[in-house]
């Protein structure tokens, strides 16, 4: 069977853990979110990318969820010896060299997706990891403080601020220019089935919606989603303040209908969750927590099993 999934990072990473066992002979295709990226002393760092190929590769550090296990943090103190901004930024030696290569690779020319291949020779995350686009597109949040009002990295808003500061707006900047990287609609068409996992419906699945022609194309496939929010909060980090900025309440029912039924053929939510619905679209109930492999792989088997209900 052919798989397509989009991913964020911690959420994305860990459902793709559970939907590889529990689909072990299944071609799967991750469209990953580019929009976290940024340039830090100039190196592109790709935040989410780098979270599913560690997490799917071996190399994740498993209680942060991001960066490298086993990290040391040598270069960032030097840097900050030399008052070397910005601080707030956790990069590790081991996650360094990754991002000097993905740079050096860009500057030769190389576009983001090939970047990524090299990467993932080394790790093998035994999935085809494509970036959403080989454009560059960053998320930016509009804020107001006593600086006054202004655009500010998304990594600024969600690392430094803590996501304390309401945002006024999340722009991805660059998006009605940008591309599906090469493979994207390819693969879209080519799939048996889509899952959408528990990845932020904002600042990670509704960025990759965002690059022209990608929802389009996910519109004529089976589409099944799989809850992020479990009874009325998001099982960590601050998704809820995100789906704030765009007006949608922080309920399984308003994600839902954020995505709405023109995307969505099934959704997945936890049973405290029991009663959510929409006109068009097959909604079940499971335990939706990824607490470990075995009950994520289920609830990746449980949308699975779906998926191919509604074809
Ligand atoms: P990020 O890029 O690292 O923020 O990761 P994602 O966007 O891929 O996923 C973040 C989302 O995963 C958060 O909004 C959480 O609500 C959701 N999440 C995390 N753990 C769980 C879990 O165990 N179950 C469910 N259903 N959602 C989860
Ligand atoms: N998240 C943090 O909360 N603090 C950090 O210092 C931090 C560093 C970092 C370095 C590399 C990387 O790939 C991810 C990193 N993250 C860090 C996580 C990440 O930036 C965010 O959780 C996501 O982008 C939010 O979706
Ligand atoms: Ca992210
Ligand atoms: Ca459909």
């Amino acid at each position: 069977m052919r798989i397509v999934s989009l991913a964020g990072g911690i959420g994305g990473a860990r459902f793709l853990r559970g939907l590889k066992a529990a689909a072990p002979d299944s071609e799967i295709t991750v469209i990953g979110n580019t929009g976290d990226d940024i340039t830090l002393f100039g190196l592109r760092v790709c935040p989410d990318l780098d979270t599913v190929m560690y997490t799917l590769g071996g190399g994740i550090n498993e209680e942060q969820g991001w960066g490298r296990a086993g990290e040391t943090f040598t270069v960032k103190e030097e840097l900050a010896a030399y008052g070397m901004e910005p601080q707030w930024f956790g990069l590790g030696d081991r996650d360094f060299a990754t991002h000097i290569i993905r740079s050096q690779m860009l500057a030769a020319g190389y576009p983001l997706s090939q970047v990524t291949e090299a990467l993932c020779d080394r790790w093998r995350p035994g999935v085809r990891l494509l970036p959403m686009s080989d454009d560059r597109t960053e998320t930016h949040v509009v804020v107001s403080d006593e600086a006054g009002r202004r655009a500010i990295h998304f990594q600024e808003w969600w690392v430094r601020l803590r996501a304390s500061v309401p945002a006024e707006q999340i722009v991805l900047v660059g998006a009605d220019e940008a591309r599906p990287a090469p493979g994207v609609l390819d693969a879209i068409a080519a799939a048996d089935v889509v899952i959408l996992p528990p990845s932020n419906p904002v600042v990670s699945i509704g960025t990759i919606l965002q690059i022209p022609g990608i929802r389009a194309a996910l519109e004529d496939k089976t589409v099944v989603g799989v809850s992020p929010i479990i009874g009325g909060a998001p099982v960590r980090g601050m998704a809820d303040a995100c789906l704030t900025a765009i007006g949608v309440e922080t309920s399984a029912q308003a994600v839902l209908e954020l995505y709405g039924s023109a995307l969505l053929d099934g959704w997945l939510v936890a049973e405290e969750d029991k009663g959510v619905a929409l006109d068009g679209v097959v909604v079940e109930a499971r335990p939706l927590l990824m607490s470990n492999p075995e009950a994520t792989r289920d609830i990746a088997a449980a949308a699975l099993t779906l998926a191919r209900s509604l074809k």
